[in-house]
């Protein structure tokens, strides 16, 4: 039994995380969690307090981050400013929890030695061709695009050169494009699904030919403990689970799964810089760690997604007008 110090625990895939790791393990965790507009202290409403100490506080706050690396045996690393579409109108938050947030964290796991892992993002490889043999591996090199990715890729050479200059036990995963319960409105499957839920039409951005590499976050989870566990100090390893769809069959899939015609969508402007493909190859988490996703079948996923916003409606409606009013705004 260990405990674990969890940042952005009550964002959508930490507190997925923290469900799966009270569900599967004996560990006892604490969240780390600023709470911004993307964070929800309901998404861990259901956890006994035995398990859990929720912290309100920034992962920028050294002092505090210090008091509490010292109260855990390791550190899962998920608090970040994590929308694309955000980064490209502010970008400044981006800086500031990525950079200097996962700095701040990496100073106080050195000063203990304590085992931390961090998570990041496949878009630090920029994008592929949509028919590139190809898909990303641990060595395609760095390429981000976005504020979001670049932030997000600085954050990653921060942790090799922590591990390589003062030998912390760090270990690294990239994870594609992340759906299932607990997801931010602000994000393309939940914002199509609670469109319709709302009678809104779904929005699709350009013409919808961009491929996301859809996993469940329940198996991101399930990756992450094994990489925890039993990954090897040092190392990258990738996940994805072979989910790669593009955006408007999502969407038709959506309008189907819930009772509406196919076409019941509008296309808007498209993204700045928008990705055209991301793509993982996990072979080497597979092979190392014999890690398999449970979550092969995406329209089954997807229905069990629609399912918990139809039921959850309290969890996701005070988010809902303020997301749409900024796209609005944008023109998206
Ligand atoms: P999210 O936006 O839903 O959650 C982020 C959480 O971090 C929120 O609870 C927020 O309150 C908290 N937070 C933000 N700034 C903070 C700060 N300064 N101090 C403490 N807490 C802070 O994001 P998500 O989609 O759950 O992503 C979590 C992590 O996983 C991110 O690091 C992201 O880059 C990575 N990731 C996400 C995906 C995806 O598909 N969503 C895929 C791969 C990797
Ligand atoms: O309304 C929409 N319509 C639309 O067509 C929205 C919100 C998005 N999109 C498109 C843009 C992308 O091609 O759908 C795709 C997915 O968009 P997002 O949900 O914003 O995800 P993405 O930009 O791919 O990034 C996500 O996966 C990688 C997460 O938000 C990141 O945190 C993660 O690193």
């Amino acid at each position: 039994m260990a405990r674990l110090l969890v940042t952005g625990g009550a964002g959508f895939i930490g507190s997925n995380f923290v469900h799966h790791v009270i569900e599967h393990t004996n560990h006892d965790v604490i969240v780390l969690d600023k709470l911004t507009y993307a964070g929800n202290r309901a998404s861990l409403a259901d956890i006994s307090e035995e398990r859990l100490t929720f912290v309100q506080g920034d992962v920028a706050d050294a002092g505090l981050v210090n008091e509490l690396v010292t109260a855990v045996d390791a550190v899962v690393h998920y608090a970040a400013e994590s929308h694309n579409d955000n980064s490209l109108h502010d970008p400044q938050p981006f800086l500031d929890t990525n950079l200097i947030g996962t700095y701040t964290l990496l100073e106080a796991v050195r000063k203990h030695g304590t085992r931390m892992h961090h998570i990041s993002t496949d878009e630090v490889y920029g994008d592929l061709a949509l028919d590139d043999p190809v898909r990303f591996s641990e060595n395609t090199p760095y390429n981000p695009s976005s504020p979001y990715s670049s932030t997000k890729a600085g954050s990653d050479l921060l942790v090799r050169a922590w591990v390589r200059s003062f030998g912390v036990a760090a270990t690294i995963s990239n994870c594609s494009n992340n759906y299932g319960p607990y997801q931010h409105v602000e994000k393309f499957i939940p914002r199509q699904i609670t469109n319709v839920l709302r009678g809104l039409r779904p929005r699709l951005y350009g013409e919808g030919r961009n491929v996301r590499d859809w996993i469940h976050a329940d198996d991101h989870s399930s990756a992450v403990l094994a990489i925890l566990e039993n990954g090897r100090i040092g190392e990258t390893y990738l996940i994805g689970a072979d989910g790669e769809k593009d955006n408007k069959s999502v969407i038709e899939t959506i309008l189907t799964l819930m009772g509406q015609p196919a076409d019941a969508y509008d296309h808007v402007s498209d993204r700045a810089g928008h990705d055209l493909r991301y793509a993982i190859d996990s072979t080497k988490l597979r092979n190392e760690l014999n890690w398999r996703p449970v979550y092969q079948d995406f329209e089954q996923g997807l229905r069990a997604t629609i399912e918990w916003y139809r039921n959850n409606e309290d969890w996701w409606s005070p988010a809902k007008d303020a997301t749409e009013d900024f796209y609005a705004k944008v023109g998206q």
